[in-house]
């Protein structure tokens, strides 16, 4: 599902793990001091500190018993330490072949005689410019992109890293930050719980209103949501308020006969408010659980179907509003929320068509940009496609170890 940017972000953080480093010339300065250590230059990767390792023992043993520079006096102590991890490194260094890491010359000196490191500045903008580079492209809003690379910068400045993990550090640096946005976007109570407990509170019918722009799959995701509450033994009746796209009426009539539910419905150019409001007022009558009101299509530039929504949550008064956006839309689509926003309340949000080669972005956006549960992703056509929002999924789906 999220296969583009999950092969993305990977891509940005092999570019700091990279499985051919591409020679870097070493500064003469940094030549000199390891020629002082060891008699001769060495290439200073991770995979490579093993035989560095090896330099430093026949250094020791070369030196005993004469007055040793200091330089080698003080390495010593970590020689011993290199020494007792010898055979966790061979384990290592197997399963990593011939991964070696693609860092600054200091940041891998300091990575050749320590158990850990920092990263520098530099392999941190390095890294971070090409992630961001990754996030735009992969329909992460700007704002959003820029607010996570930033405390990415903090996070990924503040962390001491296993030298032998690097990859694995950098990823749970990647993982938290990504929490801490997608968590906002977690809903508190999944959808059905909700509809449980207005119920039992004695709001009954609850009514759903489904809102969005054109062809995002308002009715489908309804029809999805009707048939999840008859597996859960709640009662539904739709609402045919989209009253004005050709064969609209007809596309819920029919769901509602497959699901096998009733339908309220008007003529063509009628007002959409009064279907919903018939829809309340049968339901009540019929003692079912739940209304969804289907909308027609609109998009956030037109005030007059803005206007038009209004009206609707003035007459039909949804308990619950239900944002339908695509997840293949691109990174305006928490831009275009927001407008919604601006002229009817928006309770939650469901995200449709994950199976048409979302990339995945918008979802950590609108987390951000909205601060609103997202309680579903639609994941195809059929009835049972609607998969619960569950930050840690989508965190696993993006960022592997
Ligand atoms: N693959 C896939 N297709 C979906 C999904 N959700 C809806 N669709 C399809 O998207 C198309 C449009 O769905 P509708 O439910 O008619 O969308 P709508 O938002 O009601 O459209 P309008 O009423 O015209 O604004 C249909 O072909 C649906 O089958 C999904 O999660 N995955
Ligand atoms: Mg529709």
């Amino acid at each position: 599902m999220f296969d583009s940017l999950r092969k993305k972000i990977s891509d940005a953080i092999s570019s700091i793990v990279k499985s051919e480093e591409k020679g870097e010339p070493i500064p003469e300065a940094a030549q000199e001091a390891t020629q002082d250590m060891h008699g001769e230059a060495v290439e200073s990767t991770v995979e490579e500190s093993i035989d560095l390792d090896k330099d430093l023992s026949d250094a020791e043993d070369k030196t005993v018993g004469q007055n040793v520079e200091t330089e080698v006096t003080k390495i010593k102590p970590e020689t011993a330490v290199y020494r007792e991890e010898k055979k966790d490194e061979e384990k290592i260094a197997e399963s990593r072949k011939n991964e070696k890491i693609r860092l600054s010359l200091s940041t891998k000196l300091k990575g050749a005689f320590s158990k850990q490191i920092s990263l520098n500045q530099s392999d941190i903008d390095n890294f971070t410019d090409e992630l961001m580079l990754t996030m735009l492209q992969s329909d992460v809003s700007y704002s959003t992109t820029e607010k996570f690379i930033s405390s990415l910068k903090n996070s990924l400045a503040d962390t001491k890293f296993e030298s032998r993990n690097i990859r694995t550090g950098i990823s749970e640096c990647m993982k938290t930050e990504l929490e801490k946005i997608l968590e906002k976007g977690k809903p508190k109570e999944q959808l059905l719980q909700i509809v449980k407990a207005k119920l039992s509170e004695g709001m009954k019918p609850v009514t759903i209103m489904f809102l969005g722009p054109n062809g995002t799959g308002k009715t489908t995701t309804m029809a999805k949501i009707a048939h999840m509450f008859k597996n859960n033994g709640l009662s539904s009746v739709f609402s045919a308020s989209d009253t004005f796209r050709a064969a609209a009426i007809e596309q819920t009539s029919f769901h509602a006969s497959k699901i096998g539910i009733p339908v309220v419905k008007g003529n063509y150019g009628a007002d959409p408010a009064s279907v919903a409001f018939d829809a309340v007022e049968f339901a009540k009558a019929h003692s079912i659980d739940v209304v969804l009101v289907d909308t027609a299509g609109r998009q956030e530039t037109n005030k007059n179907l803005l206007n038009e929504i209004k009206k609707m949550e003035r007459v039909a008064k949804p308990d619950i509003t239900i944002y339908v956006g695509e997840s293949t839309a691109g990174n305006r689509i928490a831009e275009q929320i927001a407008e919604f926003i601006k002229y009817v309340k928006v309770d939650g949000i469901i995200l449709t068509k994950l199976d048409c080669d979302a990339k995945g972005g918008n979802a950590i956006s609108i987390s951000d940009v909205t601060g609103l549960p997202i309680f579903f992703f639609g994941t195809g056509e059929s009835y049972d496609a609607l998969v619960p929002f569950d930050p840690s999924f989508v965190i696993g789906a993006l960022v592997s170890n």
